[in-house]
Protein backbone atom coordinates (compact mmCIF):
# COMPACT_ATOMS: atom_id res chain seq x y z
CA UNK A 1 0.00 0.00 0.00
CA UNK A 2 1.51 3.53 -0.88
CA UNK A 3 1.32 5.76 1.93
CA UNK A 4 0.28 8.59 -0.49
CA UNK A 5 -2.50 6.92 -1.89
CA UNK A 6 -5.37 6.59 -1.81
CA UNK A 7 -7.35 8.98 -0.14
CA UNK A 8 -8.81 7.53 2.86
CA UNK A 9 -12.16 9.86 3.37
CA UNK A 10 -13.67 10.04 6.92
CA UNK A 11 -16.32 7.67 5.92
CA UNK A 12 -13.96 4.90 4.81
CA UNK A 13 -12.58 2.18 6.82
CA UNK A 14 -9.22 1.44 5.79
CA UNK A 15 -8.71 -2.41 4.57
CA UNK A 16 -5.06 -3.28 4.53
CA UNK A 17 -3.52 -4.93 1.82
CA UNK A 18 -2.46 -7.79 4.30
CA UNK A 19 -6.00 -8.61 5.20
CA UNK A 20 -7.05 -9.27 2.10
CA UNK A 21 -6.11 -12.80 0.23
CA UNK A 22 -4.52 -11.07 -2.83
CA UNK A 23 -3.62 -7.90 -0.90
CA UNK A 24 -0.29 -8.04 -2.71
CA UNK A 25 -1.17 -8.49 -6.29
CA UNK A 26 -1.85 -6.09 -9.13
CA UNK A 27 -0.05 -2.82 -6.73
CA UNK A 28 -1.23 0.45 -8.51
CA UNK A 29 1.62 3.33 -9.21
CA UNK A 30 0.43 5.91 -7.00
CA UNK A 31 -1.96 8.60 -8.06
CA UNK A 32 -1.67 11.40 -5.75
CA UNK A 33 -5.28 11.40 -5.61
CA UNK A 34 -6.32 12.14 -1.81
CA UNK A 35 -9.98 13.69 -2.31
CA UNK A 36 -13.10 12.06 -4.40
CA UNK A 37 -13.10 14.59 -7.69
CA UNK A 38 -15.76 12.50 -9.26
CA UNK A 39 -18.82 10.69 -9.51
CA UNK A 40 -17.29 6.96 -9.37
CA UNK A 41 -14.86 7.91 -6.32
CA UNK A 42 -18.15 8.47 -4.47
CA UNK A 43 -18.85 4.77 -5.49
CA UNK A 44 -15.39 3.63 -4.89
CA UNK A 45 -15.39 5.07 -1.68
CA UNK A 46 -19.02 3.60 -0.45
CA UNK A 47 -17.99 0.03 -1.59
CA UNK A 48 -14.99 0.69 1.28
CA UNK A 49 -17.12 2.02 3.72
CA UNK A 50 -19.47 -1.13 3.04
CA UNK A 51 -16.02 -3.16 3.58
CA UNK A 52 -16.62 -5.10 0.11
CA UNK A 53 -12.85 -6.85 -0.35
CA UNK A 54 -13.65 -7.53 -3.46
CA UNK A 55 -14.87 -6.83 -6.80
CA UNK A 56 -14.85 -9.71 -9.32
CA UNK A 57 -14.87 -7.98 -12.42
CA UNK A 58 -14.77 -8.15 -16.80
CA UNK A 59 -14.19 -4.25 -18.06
CA UNK A 60 -16.10 -2.10 -20.72
CA UNK A 61 -15.77 1.23 -21.32
CA UNK A 62 -19.10 2.00 -19.57
CA UNK A 63 -17.69 1.81 -16.14
CA UNK A 64 -14.03 3.16 -17.01
CA UNK A 65 -14.72 6.06 -14.20
CA UNK A 66 -14.94 3.33 -11.83
CA UNK A 67 -12.28 1.04 -13.17
CA UNK A 68 -10.06 4.51 -12.56
CA UNK A 69 -11.80 5.09 -9.18
CA UNK A 70 -10.94 1.40 -7.81
CA UNK A 71 -7.73 1.59 -9.06
CA UNK A 72 -6.45 5.41 -8.93
CA UNK A 73 -8.19 6.55 -6.45
CA UNK A 74 -8.50 3.13 -3.61
CA UNK A 75 -4.76 2.22 -5.07
CA UNK A 76 -6.72 -1.08 -5.91
CA UNK A 77 -7.33 -2.37 -2.68
CA UNK A 78 -10.93 -2.26 -0.18
CA UNK A 79 -12.07 -3.57 -2.73
CA UNK A 80 -9.45 -5.24 -5.03
CA UNK A 81 -10.57 -5.84 -8.87
CA UNK A 82 -10.30 -9.44 -9.60
CA UNK A 83 -10.12 -10.22 -13.31
CA UNK A 84 -12.03 -12.67 -14.77
CA UNK A 85 -13.07 -13.72 -18.24
CA UNK A 86 -15.91 -13.98 -18.71
CA UNK A 87 -19.01 -12.07 -16.63
CA UNK A 88 -20.71 -15.50 -15.65
CA UNK A 89 -17.47 -16.52 -13.73
CA UNK A 90 -17.73 -12.84 -12.31
CA UNK A 91 -21.14 -13.84 -10.42
CA UNK A 92 -20.32 -16.87 -9.84
CA UNK A 93 -16.93 -16.28 -8.03
CA UNK A 94 -18.95 -13.55 -5.88
CA UNK A 95 -21.72 -16.48 -5.45
CA UNK A 96 -19.11 -19.19 -4.19
CA UNK A 97 -17.73 -16.51 -1.84
CA UNK A 98 -20.96 -15.95 -0.09
CA UNK A 99 -21.62 -19.38 0.17
CA UNK A 100 -18.25 -19.47 2.50
CA UNK A 101 -18.97 -16.16 4.21
CA UNK A 102 -22.49 -15.40 4.35
CA UNK A 103 -21.89 -11.84 3.01
CA UNK A 104 -22.04 -10.06 -0.39
CA UNK A 105 -18.39 -8.90 -2.39
CA UNK A 106 -19.21 -6.98 -5.63
CA UNK A 107 -18.57 -7.93 -9.53
CA UNK A 108 -19.24 -5.43 -11.94
CA UNK A 109 -20.54 -6.08 -15.71
CA UNK A 110 -20.14 -3.90 -18.54
CA UNK A 111 -23.51 -2.46 -19.77
CA UNK A 112 -25.92 -4.67 -21.35
CA UNK A 113 -23.95 -6.85 -23.13
CA UNK A 114 -21.98 -7.77 -20.03
CA UNK A 115 -25.15 -7.99 -18.22
CA UNK A 116 -26.15 -10.38 -20.71
CA UNK A 117 -23.39 -12.64 -19.88
CA UNK A 118 -23.89 -12.35 -16.37
CA UNK A 119 -27.31 -13.45 -16.06
CA UNK A 120 -27.35 -16.98 -15.65
CA UNK A 121 -25.09 -16.85 -12.89
CA UNK A 122 -26.98 -14.00 -11.58
CA UNK A 123 -30.18 -16.50 -11.51
CA UNK A 124 -28.14 -19.36 -10.15
CA UNK A 125 -27.28 -16.91 -6.79
CA UNK A 126 -31.08 -15.84 -7.03
CA UNK A 127 -32.21 -19.21 -6.74
CA UNK A 128 -29.58 -20.51 -4.13
CA UNK A 129 -30.70 -16.83 -2.31
CA UNK A 130 -27.27 -16.03 -2.19
CA UNK A 131 -26.11 -12.22 -1.70
CA UNK A 132 -24.44 -10.50 -4.51
CA UNK A 133 -23.97 -6.72 -5.39
CA UNK A 134 -23.93 -6.72 -9.03
CA UNK A 135 -22.54 -3.13 -10.25
CA UNK A 136 -23.50 -2.46 -14.11
CA UNK A 137 -23.44 0.70 -15.87
CA UNK A 138 -25.20 1.90 -19.24
CA UNK A 139 -23.86 4.72 -21.50
CA UNK A 140 -24.60 8.24 -20.50
CA UNK A 141 -28.42 8.28 -19.83
CA UNK A 142 -28.20 12.16 -21.69
CA UNK A 143 -28.08 11.26 -25.24
CA UNK A 144 -26.12 14.79 -26.26
CA UNK A 145 -23.05 13.15 -24.26
CA UNK A 146 -23.27 9.82 -26.12
CA UNK A 147 -20.36 8.23 -28.72
CA UNK A 148 -21.46 7.98 -31.75
CA UNK A 149 -22.14 4.14 -32.54
CA UNK A 150 -20.99 2.42 -29.41
CA UNK A 151 -22.66 4.47 -26.80
CA UNK A 152 -25.85 3.79 -28.62
CA UNK A 153 -25.79 0.62 -29.04
CA UNK A 154 -24.52 -0.10 -25.45
CA UNK A 155 -27.23 2.06 -24.10
CA UNK A 156 -30.77 0.84 -22.92
CA UNK A 157 -33.71 2.16 -21.73
CA UNK A 158 -34.45 -0.02 -18.57
CA UNK A 159 -30.97 -2.50 -18.46
CA UNK A 160 -32.17 -3.67 -15.01
CA UNK A 161 -35.01 -5.06 -16.79
CA UNK A 162 -32.91 -7.87 -17.97
CA UNK A 163 -32.13 -9.03 -14.54
CA UNK A 164 -35.56 -7.50 -12.77
CA UNK A 165 -37.27 -10.72 -12.15
CA UNK A 166 -34.36 -12.65 -10.63
CA UNK A 167 -32.62 -9.96 -8.76
CA UNK A 168 -34.61 -8.72 -4.86
CA UNK A 169 -33.63 -4.93 -6.35
CA UNK A 170 -32.25 -2.67 -9.05
CA UNK A 171 -31.49 0.73 -9.92
CA UNK A 172 -30.08 3.18 -11.85
CA UNK A 173 -29.01 6.19 -9.80
CA UNK A 174 -28.89 10.06 -11.35
CA UNK A 175 -26.40 11.58 -8.90
CA UNK A 176 -23.54 10.64 -6.78
CA UNK A 177 -25.23 11.05 -3.87
CA UNK A 178 -27.94 8.82 -5.47
CA UNK A 179 -25.22 6.60 -6.09
CA UNK A 180 -24.23 5.85 -2.90
CA UNK A 181 -27.70 5.60 -1.20
CA UNK A 182 -28.14 2.79 -4.16
CA UNK A 183 -25.25 1.65 -2.85
CA UNK A 184 -25.93 1.39 0.73
CA UNK A 185 -29.84 0.28 0.49
CA UNK A 186 -28.23 -2.62 -2.55
CA UNK A 187 -26.13 -4.13 0.12
CA UNK A 188 -28.62 -3.68 2.98
CA UNK A 189 -31.21 -5.82 1.03
CA UNK A 190 -28.67 -8.11 -0.92
CA UNK A 191 -27.65 -9.03 2.93
CA UNK A 192 -30.74 -9.29 4.66
CA UNK A 193 -32.83 -12.44 4.66
CA UNK A 194 -34.09 -13.53 2.15
CA UNK A 195 -30.66 -12.76 0.03
CA UNK A 196 -30.64 -12.17 -3.27
CA UNK A 197 -28.31 -10.73 -5.63
CA UNK A 198 -28.92 -6.75 -6.38
CA UNK A 199 -28.14 -4.74 -9.37
CA UNK A 200 -27.03 -1.04 -9.86
CA UNK A 201 -26.92 0.28 -13.22
CA UNK A 202 -24.20 3.44 -13.23
CA UNK A 203 -24.42 5.73 -16.08
CA UNK A 204 -21.37 6.85 -17.66
CA UNK A 205 -21.84 10.69 -17.24
CA UNK A 206 -22.98 10.28 -13.70
CA UNK A 207 -19.49 8.09 -12.69
CA UNK A 208 -17.35 10.62 -15.02
CA UNK A 209 -18.67 14.40 -14.48
CA UNK A 210 -16.51 16.38 -11.77
CA UNK A 211 -18.28 16.12 -7.96
CA UNK A 212 -19.60 20.01 -8.07
CA UNK A 213 -19.18 19.33 -4.41
CA UNK A 214 -17.71 17.13 -1.64
CA UNK A 215 -20.59 15.17 -0.19
CA UNK A 216 -21.52 15.37 3.53
CA UNK A 217 -19.98 12.55 5.59
CA UNK A 218 -22.36 9.74 6.01
CA UNK A 219 -22.50 7.20 9.24
CA UNK A 220 -22.49 3.72 6.75
CA UNK A 221 -23.27 1.74 9.52
CA UNK A 222 -26.68 3.26 10.41
CA UNK A 223 -27.98 3.19 7.25
CA UNK A 224 -27.59 -1.39 6.92
CA UNK A 225 -29.41 -1.75 10.27
CA UNK A 226 -28.76 -5.78 10.55
CA UNK A 227 -32.27 -7.30 10.64
CA UNK A 228 -32.34 -10.87 12.80
CA UNK A 229 -35.84 -12.21 11.95
CA UNK A 230 -36.86 -14.14 15.11
CA UNK A 231 -40.50 -15.43 15.65
CA UNK A 232 -42.93 -14.76 18.14
CA UNK A 233 -42.32 -16.43 21.86
CA UNK A 234 -45.77 -17.91 21.76
CA UNK A 235 -45.57 -19.07 18.54
CA UNK A 236 -42.39 -20.74 19.38
CA UNK A 237 -44.23 -22.05 22.75
CA UNK A 238 -46.54 -23.43 20.41
CA UNK A 239 -43.98 -25.07 17.89
CA UNK A 240 -41.98 -26.59 21.29
CA UNK A 241 -45.42 -27.70 22.73
CA UNK A 242 -46.10 -29.40 19.37
CA UNK A 243 -42.75 -31.45 18.68
CA UNK A 244 -42.75 -31.99 22.26
CA UNK A 245 -45.64 -33.83 22.06
CA UNK A 246 -44.50 -35.83 18.94
CA UNK A 247 -43.69 -39.60 19.05
CA UNK A 248 -41.87 -39.24 15.81
CA UNK A 249 -40.62 -36.27 14.84
CA UNK A 250 -39.15 -35.01 11.89
CA UNK A 251 -36.07 -32.51 10.67
CA UNK A 252 -35.76 -31.23 6.99
CA UNK A 253 -32.67 -29.34 7.67
CA UNK A 254 -32.92 -27.16 4.74
CA UNK A 255 -31.55 -23.65 3.61
CA UNK A 256 -29.40 -22.59 6.76
CA UNK A 257 -26.10 -20.68 7.28
CA UNK A 258 -22.71 -21.59 7.67
CA UNK A 259 -22.74 -20.78 11.10
CA UNK A 260 -21.17 -23.76 13.83
CA UNK A 261 -22.71 -22.25 16.40
CA UNK A 262 -26.46 -22.62 14.70
CA UNK A 263 -24.77 -25.99 13.55
CA UNK A 264 -24.70 -27.07 16.85
CA UNK A 265 -27.89 -26.06 17.73
CA UNK A 266 -29.52 -27.80 15.38
CA UNK A 267 -27.96 -30.62 16.64
CA UNK A 268 -29.06 -30.31 20.19
CA UNK A 269 -32.47 -29.70 19.41
CA UNK A 270 -32.59 -32.78 17.29
CA UNK A 271 -30.97 -34.89 20.33
CA UNK A 272 -33.41 -33.51 22.71
CA UNK A 273 -36.78 -34.10 20.69
CA UNK A 274 -34.84 -37.53 19.54
CA UNK A 275 -35.78 -36.01 15.79
CA UNK A 276 -34.77 -38.14 12.64
CA UNK A 277 -33.27 -35.54 10.55
CA UNK A 278 -32.80 -35.20 7.07
CA UNK A 279 -30.87 -32.66 4.84
CA UNK A 280 -30.43 -31.56 1.15
CA UNK A 281 -27.21 -31.23 -1.37
CA UNK A 282 -28.48 -28.28 -3.07
CA UNK A 283 -27.98 -26.30 -0.29
CA UNK A 284 -25.05 -27.16 1.79
CA UNK A 285 -24.06 -29.48 4.93
CA UNK A 286 -26.71 -28.84 7.69
CA UNK A 287 -26.06 -31.84 10.11
CA UNK A 288 -23.52 -34.43 10.88
CA UNK A 289 -24.29 -37.19 8.67
CA UNK A 290 -22.91 -39.48 10.81
CA UNK A 291 -25.05 -38.66 13.84
CA UNK A 292 -27.33 -41.33 14.68
CA UNK A 293 -30.16 -39.75 14.41
CA UNK A 294 -29.18 -38.46 10.55
CA UNK A 295 -31.77 -39.99 8.26
CA UNK A 296 -30.12 -38.86 4.77
CA UNK A 297 -30.11 -36.70 2.23
CA UNK A 298 -33.65 -36.73 -0.02
CA UNK A 299 -32.77 -37.86 -2.93
CA UNK A 300 -33.98 -41.17 -3.08
CA UNK A 301 -35.39 -41.28 0.24
CA UNK A 302 -39.23 -40.77 -0.06
CA UNK A 303 -40.34 -37.97 3.08
CA UNK A 304 -43.77 -40.08 3.22
CA UNK A 305 -41.20 -43.30 4.39
CA UNK A 306 -40.28 -41.98 7.55
CA UNK A 307 -43.68 -42.31 9.50
CA UNK A 308 -42.75 -39.01 11.14
CA UNK A 309 -45.90 -37.39 13.08
CA UNK A 310 -44.93 -33.46 13.05
CA UNK A 311 -42.38 -32.46 10.68
CA UNK A 312 -40.05 -29.52 11.62
CA UNK A 313 -38.96 -27.78 8.06
CA UNK A 314 -36.16 -25.59 8.57
CA UNK A 315 -36.50 -23.73 5.16
CA UNK A 316 -36.64 -26.76 2.80
CA UNK A 317 -36.13 -26.04 -0.50
CA UNK A 318 -39.49 -26.66 -1.97
CA UNK A 319 -41.40 -28.58 0.98
CA UNK A 320 -44.46 -28.85 -1.25
CA UNK A 321 -42.86 -31.66 -3.58
CA UNK A 322 -41.19 -33.07 -0.42
CA UNK A 323 -44.56 -33.72 1.30
CA UNK A 324 -46.72 -34.62 -1.82
CA UNK A 325 -48.60 -37.52 -1.54
CA UNK A 326 -48.00 -38.17 1.91
CA UNK A 327 -48.90 -34.46 4.00
CA UNK A 328 -52.05 -35.93 5.40
CA UNK A 329 -50.56 -37.78 8.19
CA UNK A 330 -48.51 -35.35 10.10
CA UNK A 331 -48.58 -32.06 11.15
CA UNK A 332 -45.95 -29.11 9.89
CA UNK A 333 -44.24 -26.85 11.00
CA UNK A 334 -42.45 -24.25 7.99
CA UNK A 335 -40.26 -21.66 9.31
CA UNK A 336 -39.11 -19.47 6.41
CA UNK A 337 -38.54 -16.34 5.42
CA UNK A 338 -38.74 -16.70 1.30
CA UNK A 339 -42.27 -15.90 0.50
CA UNK A 340 -41.28 -12.44 1.15
CA UNK A 341 -38.92 -12.97 -1.92
CA UNK A 342 -41.50 -14.42 -4.46
CA UNK A 343 -42.48 -13.12 -7.75
CA UNK A 344 -44.70 -13.55 -10.58
CA UNK A 345 -41.99 -14.28 -13.54
CA UNK A 346 -39.47 -17.32 -11.30
CA UNK A 347 -41.32 -20.17 -10.26
CA UNK A 348 -38.43 -21.01 -7.95
CA UNK A 349 -40.58 -20.62 -5.25
CA UNK A 350 -41.61 -24.08 -5.58
CA UNK A 351 -45.17 -26.22 -4.69
CA UNK A 352 -47.10 -24.44 -1.72
CA UNK A 353 -46.70 -26.66 1.15
CA UNK A 354 -49.04 -27.34 3.40
CA UNK A 355 -48.43 -25.90 7.27
CA UNK A 356 -49.86 -26.22 10.42
CA UNK A 357 -48.11 -23.64 11.87
CA UNK A 358 -45.56 -21.15 10.12
CA UNK A 359 -42.86 -19.31 11.39
CA UNK A 360 -42.02 -16.33 9.69
CA UNK A 361 -38.36 -16.05 10.60
CA UNK A 362 -34.59 -17.20 10.35
CA UNK A 363 -34.02 -20.48 11.19
CA UNK A 364 -30.75 -20.18 12.75
CA UNK A 365 -32.52 -17.93 15.37
CA UNK A 366 -35.53 -20.16 16.03
CA UNK A 367 -33.81 -23.46 16.79
CA UNK A 368 -31.85 -21.83 19.80
CA UNK A 369 -35.26 -20.06 20.90
CA UNK A 370 -36.84 -23.64 20.75
CA UNK A 371 -34.66 -25.35 22.76
CA UNK A 372 -35.05 -22.58 25.78
CA UNK A 373 -38.77 -22.91 24.89
CA UNK A 374 -38.23 -26.71 25.57
CA UNK A 375 -35.70 -26.12 28.55
CA UNK A 376 -33.21 -28.25 26.64
CA UNK A 377 -29.37 -28.30 26.43
CA UNK A 378 -28.40 -26.05 24.12
CA UNK A 379 -24.65 -28.20 23.34
CA UNK A 380 -25.25 -31.50 21.59
CA UNK A 381 -23.99 -34.25 23.23
CA UNK A 382 -22.66 -35.76 19.87
CA UNK A 383 -19.02 -35.03 18.84
CA UNK A 384 -17.97 -35.96 15.41
CA UNK A 385 -15.00 -38.53 14.73
CA UNK A 386 -12.63 -38.21 12.91
CA UNK A 387 -11.37 -41.13 11.62
CA UNK A 388 -9.33 -43.15 8.49
CA UNK A 389 -11.25 -44.02 5.27
CA UNK A 390 -11.28 -47.67 4.47
CA UNK A 391 -9.66 -48.93 1.86
CA UNK A 392 -13.01 -50.51 -0.38
CA UNK A 393 -12.85 -53.12 -3.32
CA UNK A 394 -14.74 -52.62 -5.82
CA UNK A 395 -16.12 -55.07 -8.32
CA UNK A 396 -15.98 -53.34 -11.34
CA UNK A 397 -12.55 -51.63 -13.49
CA UNK A 398 -14.49 -49.18 -15.22
CA UNK A 399 -13.82 -45.90 -12.89
CA UNK A 400 -17.60 -44.30 -11.83
CA UNK A 401 -17.99 -40.90 -9.18
CA UNK A 402 -18.39 -43.77 -6.98
CA UNK A 403 -14.38 -44.87 -7.37
CA UNK A 404 -13.43 -41.10 -7.45
CA UNK A 405 -15.22 -40.04 -4.26
CA UNK A 406 -13.78 -42.88 -2.04
CA UNK A 407 -9.92 -42.40 -3.82
CA UNK A 408 -10.42 -38.73 -3.10
CA UNK A 409 -11.29 -39.01 0.13
CA UNK A 410 -8.76 -41.99 0.57
CA UNK A 411 -5.99 -39.34 -0.11
CA UNK A 412 -7.85 -36.11 1.53
CA UNK A 413 -7.47 -38.18 4.60
CA UNK A 414 -7.88 -36.02 8.02
CA UNK A 415 -7.71 -32.90 6.41
CA UNK A 416 -10.27 -30.11 7.01
CA UNK A 417 -11.97 -29.76 3.39
CA UNK A 418 -15.08 -28.25 1.82
CA UNK A 419 -17.03 -29.14 -1.56
CA UNK A 420 -17.45 -26.46 -3.17
CA UNK A 421 -19.18 -27.91 -6.19
CA UNK A 422 -20.94 -31.57 -6.84
CA UNK A 423 -21.57 -32.54 -9.89
CA UNK A 424 -25.64 -34.29 -10.30
CA UNK A 425 -24.61 -37.64 -10.24
CA UNK A 426 -23.41 -37.50 -6.85
CA UNK A 427 -24.73 -39.58 -3.90
CA UNK A 428 -24.72 -38.46 -0.19
CA UNK A 429 -23.53 -41.19 1.10
CA UNK A 430 -20.22 -40.97 -0.55
CA UNK A 431 -18.84 -38.04 1.36
CA UNK A 432 -19.53 -37.61 5.47
CA UNK A 433 -19.98 -33.77 6.76
CA UNK A 434 -18.76 -32.77 10.13
CA UNK A 435 -19.03 -29.17 9.90
CA UNK A 436 -21.22 -26.58 8.35
CA UNK A 437 -18.31 -25.64 6.02
CA UNK A 438 -17.74 -29.44 4.58
CA UNK A 439 -20.30 -28.55 2.06
CA UNK A 440 -21.80 -25.38 0.54
CA UNK A 441 -24.11 -26.56 -1.73
CA UNK A 442 -25.15 -26.64 -5.48
CA UNK A 443 -25.37 -23.58 -7.91
CA UNK A 444 -29.11 -22.97 -6.46
CA UNK A 445 -30.67 -22.38 -10.13
CA UNK A 446 -29.18 -25.59 -11.87
CA UNK A 447 -27.30 -23.46 -14.65
CA UNK A 448 -24.81 -25.47 -16.04
CA UNK A 449 -21.53 -23.68 -16.06
CA UNK A 450 -21.79 -22.95 -12.53
CA UNK A 451 -19.83 -25.43 -11.10
CA UNK A 452 -16.04 -23.38 -11.91
CA UNK A 453 -17.15 -20.47 -11.19
CA UNK A 454 -18.70 -20.67 -7.99
CA UNK A 455 -15.77 -22.93 -6.87
CA UNK A 456 -13.23 -20.26 -7.24
CA UNK A 457 -15.42 -17.99 -4.79
CA UNK A 458 -14.83 -20.71 -2.04
CA UNK A 459 -11.46 -20.73 -2.85
CA UNK A 460 -11.29 -17.32 -2.44
CA UNK A 461 -13.56 -17.06 0.55
CA UNK A 462 -10.84 -19.96 2.66
CA UNK A 463 -7.72 -18.99 1.00
CA UNK A 464 -5.36 -18.83 4.14
CA UNK A 465 -8.09 -20.86 6.35
CA UNK A 466 -6.42 -24.47 6.42
CA UNK A 467 -9.34 -25.79 4.94
CA UNK A 468 -9.03 -27.01 1.01
CA UNK A 469 -11.57 -26.29 -1.54
CA UNK A 470 -12.25 -29.10 -4.23
CA UNK A 471 -14.76 -28.56 -6.03
CA UNK A 472 -16.23 -31.75 -8.80
CA UNK A 473 -17.72 -30.78 -11.64
CA UNK A 474 -18.76 -32.49 -14.59
CA UNK A 475 -17.05 -32.49 -17.68
CA UNK A 476 -20.32 -30.48 -19.28
CA UNK A 477 -20.35 -28.15 -15.85
CA UNK A 478 -16.49 -28.10 -16.25
CA UNK A 479 -16.07 -27.04 -19.55
CA UNK A 480 -19.41 -23.99 -19.77
CA UNK A 481 -17.06 -22.27 -17.03
CA UNK A 482 -13.65 -23.22 -17.30
CA UNK A 483 -12.18 -19.58 -17.21
CA UNK A 484 -12.83 -19.01 -13.86
CA UNK A 485 -9.52 -21.15 -13.12
CA UNK A 486 -7.65 -18.40 -14.95
CA UNK A 487 -8.83 -15.86 -12.04
CA UNK A 488 -7.89 -18.23 -9.45
CA UNK A 489 -4.19 -19.01 -11.32
CA UNK A 490 -3.95 -15.25 -11.92
CA UNK A 491 -4.33 -14.35 -7.63
CA UNK A 492 -2.78 -17.47 -6.67
CA UNK A 493 -6.02 -19.11 -5.10
CA UNK A 494 -5.39 -22.62 -3.92
CA UNK A 495 -8.11 -24.97 -5.54
CA UNK A 496 -8.30 -28.69 -6.65
CA UNK A 497 -10.53 -29.22 -9.28
CA UNK A 498 -11.41 -32.87 -10.26
CA UNK A 499 -13.63 -33.39 -13.60
CA UNK A 500 -15.92 -36.65 -13.27
CA UNK A 501 -15.53 -36.82 -17.28
CA UNK A 502 -18.19 -39.14 -18.26
CA UNK A 503 -17.23 -37.61 -21.67
CA UNK A 504 -20.82 -36.48 -21.88
CA UNK A 505 -23.88 -33.96 -20.99
CA UNK A 506 -25.04 -37.21 -19.59
CA UNK A 507 -27.81 -36.36 -17.31
CA UNK A 508 -29.16 -35.32 -20.45
CA UNK A 509 -28.91 -38.71 -21.97
CA UNK A 510 -31.01 -40.69 -19.54
CA UNK A 511 -33.58 -37.72 -20.66
CA UNK A 512 -33.72 -39.29 -24.38
CA UNK A 513 -33.76 -42.98 -22.81
CA UNK A 514 -36.96 -42.13 -20.77
CA UNK A 515 -38.74 -40.67 -24.08
CA UNK A 516 -37.42 -43.37 -26.00
CA UNK A 517 -38.74 -45.91 -23.51
CA UNK A 518 -41.89 -43.87 -23.56
CA UNK A 519 -42.43 -43.53 -27.19
CA UNK A 520 -40.81 -47.50 -27.93
CA UNK A 521 -38.30 -45.97 -29.64
CA UNK A 522 -34.43 -47.80 -29.61
CA UNK A 523 -33.11 -46.28 -25.94
CA UNK A 524 -29.66 -47.27 -27.71
CA UNK A 525 -29.52 -43.81 -29.89
CA UNK A 526 -29.61 -42.00 -26.20
CA UNK A 527 -26.03 -40.66 -26.64
CA UNK A 528 -26.69 -38.60 -30.31
CA UNK A 529 -25.88 -35.09 -29.59
CA UNK A 530 -25.37 -35.62 -25.61
CA UNK A 531 -21.51 -37.31 -26.38
CA UNK A 532 -18.29 -34.89 -25.59
CA UNK A 533 -16.46 -37.23 -27.47
CA UNK A 534 -14.26 -37.75 -30.67
CA UNK A 535 -12.26 -35.97 -29.85
CA UNK A 536 -12.23 -36.76 -25.99
CA UNK A 537 -11.67 -33.04 -24.31
CA UNK A 538 -7.91 -33.03 -22.59
CA UNK A 539 -8.93 -31.19 -19.23
CA UNK A 540 -5.16 -31.15 -17.69
CA UNK A 541 -3.86 -29.86 -21.06
CA UNK A 542 -7.23 -26.83 -21.03
CA UNK A 543 -6.10 -26.32 -17.16
CA UNK A 544 -2.24 -26.04 -17.73
CA UNK A 545 -3.33 -23.83 -20.53
CA UNK A 546 -4.77 -21.20 -17.92
CA UNK A 547 -1.56 -21.74 -15.44
CA UNK A 548 -2.82 -24.41 -13.49
CA UNK A 549 -1.67 -27.97 -12.72
CA UNK A 550 -3.26 -30.56 -14.97
CA UNK A 551 -3.43 -34.06 -13.99
CA UNK A 552 -5.14 -37.15 -16.11
CA UNK A 553 -6.38 -38.42 -18.03
CA UNK A 554 -7.09 -40.81 -15.21
CA UNK A 555 -8.41 -44.44 -16.55
CA UNK A 556 -7.98 -46.83 -13.45
CA UNK A 557 -8.28 -47.41 -9.42
CA UNK A 558 -4.85 -47.39 -9.16
CA UNK A 559 -3.79 -44.42 -10.29
CA UNK A 560 -6.73 -42.00 -8.64
CA UNK A 561 -5.14 -42.09 -5.54
CA UNK A 562 -1.35 -41.42 -6.14
CA UNK A 563 -2.89 -38.67 -8.63
CA UNK A 564 -5.18 -36.93 -6.17
CA UNK A 565 -2.21 -36.83 -3.45
CA UNK A 566 0.38 -35.32 -5.95
CA UNK A 567 -2.66 -32.69 -6.78
CA UNK A 568 -3.63 -32.12 -3.18
CA UNK A 569 0.30 -31.05 -2.27
CA UNK A 570 0.30 -28.99 -4.86
CA UNK A 571 -2.90 -27.43 -3.57
CA UNK A 572 -1.16 -26.99 -0.21
CA UNK A 573 1.54 -25.24 -1.64
CA UNK A 574 -0.59 -22.70 -3.45
CA UNK A 575 -1.53 -23.56 -6.66
CA UNK A 576 -4.55 -24.67 -9.03
CA UNK A 577 -4.78 -28.62 -9.55
CA UNK A 578 -7.19 -29.93 -12.38
CA UNK A 579 -7.46 -34.04 -11.94
CA UNK A 580 -9.24 -35.39 -15.29
CA UNK A 581 -10.86 -38.44 -14.23
CA UNK A 582 -12.31 -40.43 -16.86
CA UNK A 583 -15.70 -42.10 -15.30
CA UNK A 584 -18.24 -44.24 -17.05
CA UNK A 585 -21.12 -42.76 -18.30
CA UNK A 586 -23.70 -43.26 -16.41
CA UNK A 587 -24.99 -42.63 -12.63
CA UNK A 588 -26.24 -44.30 -9.47
CA UNK A 589 -28.94 -47.16 -9.93
CA UNK A 590 -31.51 -45.24 -7.65
CA UNK A 591 -30.75 -42.29 -9.77
CA UNK A 592 -30.80 -43.67 -13.27
CA UNK A 593 -34.17 -45.93 -12.02
CA UNK A 594 -35.79 -42.72 -10.86
CA UNK A 595 -34.68 -40.49 -14.15
CA UNK A 596 -36.07 -43.26 -16.55
CA UNK A 597 -39.06 -44.70 -14.99
CA UNK A 598 -41.67 -44.65 -17.92
CA UNK A 599 -44.40 -42.83 -16.14
CA UNK A 600 -44.71 -39.42 -14.45
C1 LIG B 1 -26.96 -23.66 -18.89
C2 LIG B 1 -27.56 -25.01 -19.00
N1 LIG B 1 -27.58 -25.64 -20.18
C3 LIG B 1 -28.11 -26.87 -20.28
C4 LIG B 1 -28.65 -27.49 -19.19
C5 LIG B 1 -29.30 -28.87 -19.31
N2 LIG B 1 -28.46 -29.84 -18.59
C6 LIG B 1 -28.78 -30.30 -17.38
S1 LIG B 1 -27.69 -31.38 -16.78
C7 LIG B 1 -26.78 -31.30 -18.19
C8 LIG B 1 -25.57 -32.14 -18.38
C9 LIG B 1 -24.39 -31.60 -17.66
O1 LIG B 1 -23.24 -32.31 -18.05
P1 LIG B 1 -22.09 -32.61 -17.07
O2 LIG B 1 -21.76 -31.40 -16.29
O3 LIG B 1 -21.00 -33.26 -17.82
O4 LIG B 1 -22.73 -33.63 -16.01
P2 LIG B 1 -23.24 -35.14 -16.27
O5 LIG B 1 -24.72 -35.06 -16.49
O6 LIG B 1 -22.52 -35.68 -17.45
O7 LIG B 1 -22.91 -35.89 -15.02
C10 LIG B 1 -27.33 -30.40 -19.09
C11 LIG B 1 -26.75 -30.08 -20.42
C12 LIG B 1 -28.64 -26.77 -17.98
N3 LIG B 1 -29.18 -27.27 -16.85
N4 LIG B 1 -28.06 -25.56 -17.89
MG1 LIG C 1 -20.64 -35.21 -18.22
Amino acid sequence: MSPTNPARSATARVIPAETTATGSLERPVPSGANAPGFGSDVVAETLRALDIPYIALNPGASYRGLHDSIVNFLGNEGPQMLLCLHEEAAVAIAHGYAKVTGRSMAAAVHSNVGLFHATMAIFNAWCDRMPVVVLGATGPVDAIKRRPWIDWIHTARDQGAIVRNYTKWDDQPASPGAAREALLRGYWLANTAPRAPVYINLDAEVQEAKLAEPLPPIDIARFIPPIATAAPSHLIATAAEMLKGAKRPLIYAGRVSRSLEAWNARVALAEALDARVVSDLKVGAAFPTEHPLYAGATRGVAPDSFEADVVLSLDWVDLGGALKGGAAAFKIIQVSLDQQIHNGWSMDYQALPPVDLFLAADPDAVVPALLEALKADPSPRYAPIYRPVEAKQFAADELTNEHLAHALRQAVGERMVCLAHLPLSWDAGWWPFRHPLDQVGSDGGGGVGGGPGISVGVALALKGSGRLPIGICGDGDFMMGVTALWTAVHYRLPLLIVVANNRSFFNDELHQERVARIRNRPVENRWIGQRISDPDIDMATIARGQGALGFGPLTTMQELKPAFEEAIAAVEEGHVAVVDVRVKPGYTAAMTAAMTRKTE
